[in-house]
């Protein structure tokens, strides 16, 4: 029987790669070459099957032009670069990577709060330009995480996996805003309370951003959210870009509005917003958040396993429609 025809569209673990040559004829693109929409249309004719990152828009024109597909498996737990609806209607499976990524990113989120409260950044590029000559008792003073209060913004499984990290491992007091409310037995599993979205802006010291984009995310934080925030807050970017108003922000770092950001994510990445490049209080770090080796590989693993589940068994394991 003929195997069917797969696109594995970026650079993939050549592991992950054998194992889909074992059951599908690939076409790979382990240059890494950044294709454009047209090229992408171009490699997809007559493949069944996507292996897709967040770079490849999955939309309803590159559907109408790729009438062969039936699977698109993201290797990443977002998917807004998949228009779900349009590809429901097309009969294209979606899929994306829950879980595997949770912990890993948890621990990145906590990190890159540490690292901008802590100033470790900042402190660093001081130190690597020469510029340490002595101690002063306020040299890069930050604020603290034990004890403190930290506000969650969307509180799925990731969001849930850094409350129990801060409330048990930190002492924090973790206060929480979601579309909707967990249920009491989660809330106290997490030791977060639920609270108005200003409620969170105005209470926090630490904010962590953890939602997934959708339009009604787009810029939830900016100059008006900033503001109602403490002047003494941080603010953490792990979840997308788009959610925070760059420029904003970068104009509220400047103008001391907050004390400092970490961001992980940014509109229009991998470009970033000129003006947080020049301000000092920002961590910034180019989309890492899920990037160990073991997590990376379990995501193209979980990718690849949905390929084979539908394109072969007629099941994908993590559907999205
Ligand atoms: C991915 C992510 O690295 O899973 C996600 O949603 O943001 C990251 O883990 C990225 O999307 C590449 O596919």
């Amino acid at each position: 029987m003929k195997k069917p025809a797969i696109l594995v569209a970026r650079a993939v673990f050549p592991e992950v790669l054998a194992h889909l040559q074992q059951h599908f004829e690939v076409t790979a693109n382990q240059d890494d070459v950044l294709w454009t929409p047209a090229q992408l249309i171009e490699h997809l004719q007559g493949k069944q099957g996507a292996f897709t990152t967040g770079s490849q828009r999955i939309d309803a024109a590159l559907l109408a032009a790729c009438p062969a597909l039936k699977i698109c498996a993201n290797m990443a737990v977002g998917y807004n670069n998949f228009d779900v609806p349009a590809m429901t209607a097309a009969g294209v499976k979606a899929t994306n990577t829950p879980d595997v990524l949770t912990e890993t990113t948890a621990d990145f989120g906590f990190a890159l709060m540490m690292a901008t409260a802590r100033r470790m950044a900042e402190s660093e590029h001081f130190l690597r330009a020469g510029l340490w000559t002595s101690w002063r008792y306020d040299m890069f003073a930050g604020s603290d995480i034990h004890g403190s209060t930290l506000g969650i913004l969307g509180m799925g499984r990731i969001g849930q996996a850094i409350a129990k990290r801060a409330a048990h491992g930190f002492g924090m007091k973790v206060i929480y805003h979601n579309r909707s409310r967990l249920d009491a037995a989660l809330e106290a599993a997490c030791g977060a309370s639920y609270v108005s979205k200003q409620d969170l802006l105005q209470h926090s010291d630490h904010l962590l951003l953890v939602l997934p984009y959708s339009p009604e995310a787009h810029h939830a934080i900016g100059a008006a959210e900033l503001a109602q925030m403490k002047p003494t807050a941080t603010l953490v970017n792990i979840a997308r870009g788009g959610i925070v108003d760059d420029a904003a922000l970068a104009q509220a770092l400047k103008n001391h509005v907050i004390a400092a950001a970490g961001l992980d994510v940014y509109e229009g990445e991998p470009a970033v917003h000129p003006d947080l490049l020049t301000v000092p209080n920002v961590v910034l770090t180019p989309h890492i958040a899920s990037a160990t080796t073991p997590t990376r590989l379990a995501m193209a693993q979980l990718a690849a396993d949905n390929l084979v589940g539908f394109l072969l068994h007629g099941k994908a394991l993590t559907p999205l429609n």
